[in-house]
């Protein structure tokens, strides 16, 4: 078990579900993470001081999660100079809309990326992708997920049976 290369940081427990449906990429691709609750509202100094240390400890991206106001990414934002990936939590009156346009709406010289809604594999993917800048390897784990991934596409084509589905020749160069 080597030292977690990503960090992810939740406004509160009920975020876990989002979580730990993007999580297993993770493990997949065998990079080593870490998982935190802390409030921006109602714990800020643990955000911060999170955030703060995060570099030090070795991680090499945020990912930080939460819904409603959704001010955890830009407060972890604020307080390092790694890339945070946000990820928007559905729910709430507004159905994570707020959400989305507090992590995608910050102000300049303070940036922080948003996925869509729920989209926790994707954060993780990006982290993943910013990981694999100053590690071949992975980025050649990162190349071959993505193979799988078209592999499921193309092969999911067989649905199609029945229907006039496009020949297989029309996805291919002319
Ligand atoms: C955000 O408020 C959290 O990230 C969560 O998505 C939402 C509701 O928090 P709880 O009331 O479930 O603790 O800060």
């Amino acid at each position: 078990m080597g030292s977690p290369n990503i960090g992810v940081i939740m406004g509160s427990a009920s975020d876990l579900p989002v979580v730990e449906k993007g999580t297993p990429v993770l493990e997949e691709l065998g990079i080593e993470f870490e998982v935190a609750i802390a409030s921006a509202h109602r714990t800020p100094e643990d955000v911060e001081n999170y955030a703060a240390g995060a570099a030090s400890r070795g991680l090499k991206a945020l990912i930080a999660v939460a819904g409603l106001s959704a001010a955890l990414p830009g407060v972890v934002a604020a307080s390092t100079t790694l890339p945070v990936i946000g990820v928007p939590v559905k729910g709430g009156a507004l159905d994570g809309l707020d959400a989305l346009l507090s992590i995608a709406q910050m102000p300049p010289g303070v940036p922080a990326a948003s996925v869509g809604l729920n989209a926790m594999k994707n954060a993780c993917l990006m982290a993943a992708r910013i990981a694999a800048v100053a590690e071949p390897a992975l980025g050649e784990k990162l190349g071959q997920y993505a193979a799988k991934e078209a592999g499921k596409v193309r092969a999911s084509r067989e649905k199609l049976a029945g229907l006039p589905a496009a020949p297989e020749s029309a996805y291919r160069k002319a």
